[in-house]
């Protein structure tokens, strides 16, 4: 076998184009308010970024299973069709579907640099070196900051770009937050390059509500991990023992709806902020939400950013939905 060597995976960060809220910020917007919520970004500190890639293996969490094999049995066309020379992908966490692509690369030649963009270093520097060991060939470059906060500064300059935005991530934002996100994509995108986005479908809300209830509880201590966040970083003192998860399906608004309840009258002190707040049997925050798409619905919130559909994989068995997308 070959060897070589390592190099050290460095996470750059990226220089905002735009204002994006602090977690006081957020914190003073969202929690102090009557209708109580918190961006989800939250959730994945290195302990939540753990928890998630654990929910990823829970039985009743298809969309990572779903999304896999169709990645694996896709990306031959896809590299075929977009010949990348980098491959940007945001939110991407434990880069663990990018394997499939990879692999197609390494047999029809094509050798792009990956670019994982998420907020948590900690998942890139891992797999960014567990995928450098498996492809002998990767540069591995991640960038670490909120891509909410402005995509101006992405290096997609003068090459064939493949963005990818995998996971159903898309769907953890709102109808008008979606579309402005795809927009930003397809304002810095050039004529070759291609957008790869993985939404989840409707389906049988059994299905749905399982998913976002294991049994082993994986998905309630990812939620509530949401707690110790806060307790770190705002010096706050929520006691979990206090705190429920709650997620179910909202069929009006196709949509998984994930909240943390107060199940006993507790005041919360936080000391970063010389605040406290009364939080009251019943009180609910809206953690998440998760919307599923019909393929109309992908394919028209696609277009409505400006984007052509070039080819649309969709999975048997659970909907799941892969768009390559380009300019018109
Ligand atoms: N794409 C992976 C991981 C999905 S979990 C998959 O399909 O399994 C969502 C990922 O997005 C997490 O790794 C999280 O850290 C990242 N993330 C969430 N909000 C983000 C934001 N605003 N900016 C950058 N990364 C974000
Ligand atoms: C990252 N995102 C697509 C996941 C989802 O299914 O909406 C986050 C998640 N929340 C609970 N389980 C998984």
């Amino acid at each position: 076998m070959d060897t070589h060597v390592l190099s050290e995976i460095i996470c750059c960060p990226v220089d905002p184009t735009k204002l994006v809220p602090s977690l006081t910020e957020d914190v003073l917007s969202g929690l102090f308010a009557a209708n109580k919520r918190l961006p989800p970004k939250y959730f994945y500190d290195d302990h939540g970024s753990e928890l998630f890639d654990q929910i990823c293996d829970e039985p009743e969490y298809y969309p990572t299973r779903i999304e896999d094999a169709l990645l694996e049995s896709s990306a031959r066309d896809i590299v075929a069709r977009v010949k990348p020379d980098r491959i940007i992908e945001f939110g991407s966490g434990m880069s663990r579907k990018i394997r499939h692509l990879l692999s197609a690369c390494s047999e029809l030649e094509y050798y792009p640099t990956y670019i994982p963009f998420d907020v948590c270093d900690e998942v890139m520097i891992k797999s960014g070196r567990d995928l450098a060991e498996k492809f002998a060939w990767l540069d591995v470059a991640p960038l670490s900051g909120d891509y909410t906060a402005g995509l101006g500064n992405l290096p997609m300059k003068g090459e064939r770009n493949l963005v990818m935005f995998l996971g159903g991530t898309i769907g953890n934002f709102t109808e008008e937050q979606g579309v402005m996100f795809l927009t930003e994509i397809f304002e810095v995108m050039g004529p070759t390059d291609r957008l790869l986005l993985g939404a989840d479908r409707v389906k049988d809300p059994n299905i749905l509500h399982a998913a976002y209830n294991d049994v082993a509880g994986v998905t309630a201590a990812f939620n509530l991990n949401l707690l110790e966040v806060l307790n770190r970083e705002l010096g706050a003192n929520f006691d979990r023992a206090n705190f429920q998860h709650y997620a179910f399906y909202n069929p009006t608004k196709n949509q998984i709806e994930m909240h943390i309840m107060c199940m006993h009258d507790q005041e919360v002190r936080f000391d970063v902020l010389r605040r406290s707040l009364r939080f009251k049997e019943g009180d609910a925050i809206c953690t998440e939400i998760s919307r599923k798409f019909t393929r109309k619905k992908l394919e028209d919130m696609l277009r409505q950013a400006g984007f052509k559909i070039c080819a649309h994989y969709e999975s048997h068995g659970h909907p799941f939905s892969l768009v390559l997308a380009a300019q018109p």
